[in-house]
């Protein structure tokens, strides 16, 4: 499947021609802002991350690097060899894990009020436990892009991981629904993203004040937002693709590896 029942492309190796792709981008000169939560024990997993991003990421493209992290020194002590820009953003000390990740939202929308908005044209939003292995270009490029689920791609709607109780604001009707996004990939121009992070945050506050999680935490929203604001381009598994769900011949590049945490 290469084009939505909305018409949007969804981006597969080999339905695009990156030399084409990459003269119109140049002649633009967008600036990118990448960012990336790394907050507590997730600081151990950035160098990494980082590493790969200045081999793999947009490398004709003007990045920004944007770290939010709870401890600013620990992240200057990994002394990163990187050649672009980065930016660290210190982000409160979260109590656990389920508040880091919804925490993002918050900081996302934050952030580009402040600051994103004055520095870059389009803001990507990566999770740190996320290792590129191969290109990931100006191909992805959108007003709002999100990446197919590599472990639902072959789902039936009724067996999507939606939040179907009416009672959180991440509630999806049983008969909606188109794909399911994975939420630790995601871009678009900043003010698409301010739109959606804004809603997700206003979204997970209500949730909060009325007792209920969302059945997987900020994914639940942002999916949710996703069924009402579709994307206008979608990326295949092959961006976010984990090694533990194998080699399908349906995935021909593996262009990240997600998931293996070695703290
Ligand atoms: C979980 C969900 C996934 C999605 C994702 C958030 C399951 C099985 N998977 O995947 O569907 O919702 O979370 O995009 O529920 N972080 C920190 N410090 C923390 C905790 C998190 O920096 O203490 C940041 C970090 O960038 C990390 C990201 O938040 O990569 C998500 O946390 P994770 O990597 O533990 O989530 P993951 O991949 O298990």
């Amino acid at each position: 499947m290469i084009l939505t029942p909305w018409l949007a492309p969804i981006v597969w190796e080999g339905t695009f021609n990156s030399d084409i792709l990459k003269e119109d981008y140049q002649q633009k000169n967008y600036r990118i802002g990448l960012t990336v939560s790394a907050i507590g024990k997730y600081i151990k997993l950035l160098k990494k991350f980082l590493e790969s991003a200045e081999r793999y990421f947009m490398k004709e493209g003007m990045v920004n690097y944007y770290v939010f992290t709870d401890s600013p020194d620990e992240v200057k002590a990994l002394n990163l060899e990187i050649s672009r820009t980065l930016r660290i953003i210190t982000v409160p000390e979260y109590s656990n894990w389920e508040q880091a990740v919804l925490g993002r939202m918050e900081v996302l929308k934050n952030q580009t009020e402040l600051l994103f908005q004055k520095e870059v044209d389009y803001l990507v939003s990566l999770d740190t436990d996320v290792v590129m292995l191969n290109t990931i270009g100006v191909e992805i490029l959108g007003d709002l892009v999100s990446v197919i689920h590599p472990g639902f791609y072959h789902s039936q709607r009724k067996n999507l991981p939606y939040e179907r109780r009416p009672a959180s604001r991440a509630f999806i009707p049983e008969d909606e629904g188109d794909f399911y996004y994975q939420a630790n990939f995601f871009l678009g121009t900043v003010q698409r993203i301010y739109h959606l992070t804004k809603t997700c945050y206003e979204g997970i506050q209500i949730d909060k004040a009325n007792g209920i999680q969302a059945r997987v935490f900020e994914e639940s929203h942002f999916n949710k937002y996703l069924v009402y604001n579709k994307p206008t381009k979608v990326l295949s598994p092959e961006y976010i693709w984990s090694n533990s769900l194998g080699s399908p011949k349906d995935i021909k590049i593996k262009r990240v590896n997600h998931g293996d945490k070695h703290f």
